[in-house]
């Protein structure tokens, strides 16, 4: 484990997967955010069964969230992702939205809006997106998104799209 910093940022990470033994998939992702530098997973959600948004025609994902207290600055951070992206098969071949092996967002860092050719937060589509808030529901009932407001009402927003919280024993 790394050592903790009074600094350091609370992040929030979302994976996702539907290729390639996507609950293996995740796993395997979630350890990887363990490993990096200056960085501690806090909180990980259990993992969710949902339907796919935008692009529909593909299999279901495979989604979860976690919580990391991290000394990385924002880009760091992004990039370590994408590295761990590749790591896991990702090929990036110009058809946003489609299938991959692993997606890991960065959704929010600390309360910091950030807005550049590599990164903006909070991530552009958080807010509107089953997937990704009710595994931050599970583990931070309370958060309130910097620009949009507290979770709990955004998912409004998302009626209609099919999530599934999974149990321990189909996460094997
Ligand atoms: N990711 C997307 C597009 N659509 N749908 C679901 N259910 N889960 C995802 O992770 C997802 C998606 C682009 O990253
Ligand atoms: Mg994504
Ligand atoms: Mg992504």
């Amino acid at each position: 484990m790394s050592r903790q910093h009074e600094r350091d940022v609370r992040a929030y990470v979302g994976l996702g997967s539907n290729m390639s033994d996507p609950v293996a998939q995740l796993h395997s992702g979630m350890a990887a955010l363990a490993c990096l530098s200056e960085t501690r997973v806090e909180a990980s959600s259990a993992f969710y069964r949902t339907a796919p948004v935008g692009f529909r025609a593909q299999a279901d994902f495979i989604n979860a969230v976690c919580r990391l207290r991290t000394g990385l600055a924002p880009t760091a951070l992004m990039r370590s992702l994408l590295e761990i992206e590749r790591a896991h098969g990702r090929v990036r071949d110009g058809s946003p939205g489609g299938p991959r092996t692993l997606d890991l967002d960065l959704l929010l860092y600390g309360d910091q809006a950030v807005q550049s050719a590599e990164l903006t937060l909070p991530h552009p589509r958080l807010h509107e997106r089953a997937f990704v808030l009710y595994p931050l529901l599970e583990i931070e009932p309370e958060l309130v998104i910097p620009g949009h407001g507290p979770l709990r009402q955004l998912l409004g927003n998302c009626a209609g799209q099919r999530v599934e919280k999974m149990a321990p024993e189909d996460r094997v």
